[in-house]
């Protein structure tokens, strides 16, 4: 029975790839914060909990990663750790530097100390295309991240690179666009979005408020990105690959996709700081624009080729944006109910 360790197992991605590695037969490991009372949430709505052995762990305790990979002995470790919220890293810049550039190195240097044929996977972004410089972004694409969070990446990316190159290690990097769920943290904009057009549905009456409507991402669902993770680390030579469903959306057309499978038809108005969308049949303003949640910089378009993927790991992604608003809507209409 192989064996794999998960940083950040409790996290949207963790949960999803928890729960595929054990269908998959693997023993699963994964590392879980000391905080006051350890949150397995999204472990639990997967019915993974009592299957999955959590360890304390935590990025910022270089002893404690050594002692845990000498303790599991596993045969592929996936990072997925990391202060992940774009918008909290200007306000956490040398903390995001820590938790999601520094610790890859701990963890690439125990792993060579350690286990040096164990297979690592590294959470890399399209985060760190940032300003852009080609279209469609592909594993060539010159980097030029926009935020402390890319900049950090960057350097994860790039240290997984290295230790392959230096050391012969089996390290690959994912180069994920953005992909969300059901599961996804509350304060990302999409599942911003589909909750609180649920709660509306529900008879809420605080619009949604929101930053740069323009911002185009390339949004697939997590349930089939973590099956590419895993595709990276059974390959016989490790590599760096883009996953992405090559179709891009503004933050507005995804909220009208959410809105729609909600049964809400909205009329749009305004522009920049002034533009709202409001519910025809209620007459109820369900958006308007805050600039508190404007970005210092941002990333204005974001769109990848996963051709390389495809054709090498065979990976497809499966679920279309309207589907995820629907699904990632629905889900939250029904919790609500
Ligand atoms: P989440 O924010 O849902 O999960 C992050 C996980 O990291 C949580 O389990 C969290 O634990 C844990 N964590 C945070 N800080 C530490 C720390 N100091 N020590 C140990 N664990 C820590 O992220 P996702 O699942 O969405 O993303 C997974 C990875 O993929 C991240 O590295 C992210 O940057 C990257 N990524 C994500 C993309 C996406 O669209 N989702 C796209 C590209 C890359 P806790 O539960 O205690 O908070
Ligand atoms: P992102 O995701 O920054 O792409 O990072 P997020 O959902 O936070 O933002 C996407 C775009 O929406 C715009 N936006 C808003 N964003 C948030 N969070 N809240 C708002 O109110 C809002 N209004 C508009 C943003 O400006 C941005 O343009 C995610 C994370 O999962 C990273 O960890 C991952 O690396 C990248 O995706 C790929």
């Amino acid at each position: 029975m192989k064996k794999a360790f998960i940083t950040g197992v409790t996290g949207q991605d963790g949960s999803y790839l928890a729960q595929l590695l054990l269908e998959k037969g693997y023993e699963v490991h994964g590392g879980v914060r000391r905080i006051s009372q350890v949150e397995t949430t999204r472990l639990d709505a997967l019915g993974v909990t009592a299957d999955v052995h959590l360890h304390e762990f935590d990025l910022g305790e270089p002893n404690k990663i050594f002692r845990t990979i000498r303790d599991v002995e596993p045969d592929e470790f996936y990072n997925l750790a990391a202060q992940s919220f774009v918008g909290a890293s200007w306000e956490l810049p040398v903390y995001t530097a820590e938790v999601d550039g520094v610790s890859v190195v701990r963890i690439l240097d125990s792993l060579r100390t350690l286990t040096p044929e164990c297979h690592f996977y590294q959470a890399s972004t399209s985060e760190m295309f940032g300003l852009v410089q080609e279209v469609p972004q592909r594993e060539t694409t010159r980097l030029h991240p926009r935020s402390p969070y890319g900049v950090a990446k960057v350097y994860g990316h790039y240290i997984t690179m290295n230790y392959r190159e230096s050391f012969g290690m089996h390290a690959s990097s994912g180069i994920l666009f953005n992909h969300e769920s059901p599961l996804r943290g509350k304060e990302f904009v999409t599942r911003k979005i589909t909750l609180g057009l649920a709660r509306i549905a529900h008879g809420g009456s605080d619009p949604v408020e929101l930053g740069n409507m323009d911002a185009q991402r390339d949004w697939g669902f997590a349930g089939d990105y973590v099956e590419g993770m895993w595709r990276m680390t059974q390959q016989d030579v490790a590599d760096d690959y883009v996953l992405a469903t090559g179709v891009t959306t503004t933050i507005r057309d995804f909220f009208t996709y959410a809105a729609t499978a909600l049964g809400m038809d909205l009329e749009w108005s305004g522009t920049g700081e002034g533009e709202t969308a409001t519910c025809r049949k209620s007459g109820k303003l369900v958006m308007r624009v805050n600039p508190k949640f404007y970005r210092p910089a941002e990333v204005e378009l974001l769109i990848g080729d996963a051709t390389k993927a495809r054709e090498k790991l065979g990976w497809v992604p499966k679920v279309s944006v309207e589907q995820l608003a629907e699904m990632m809507a629905k889900s939250d209409y029904d919790a609500l109910a």
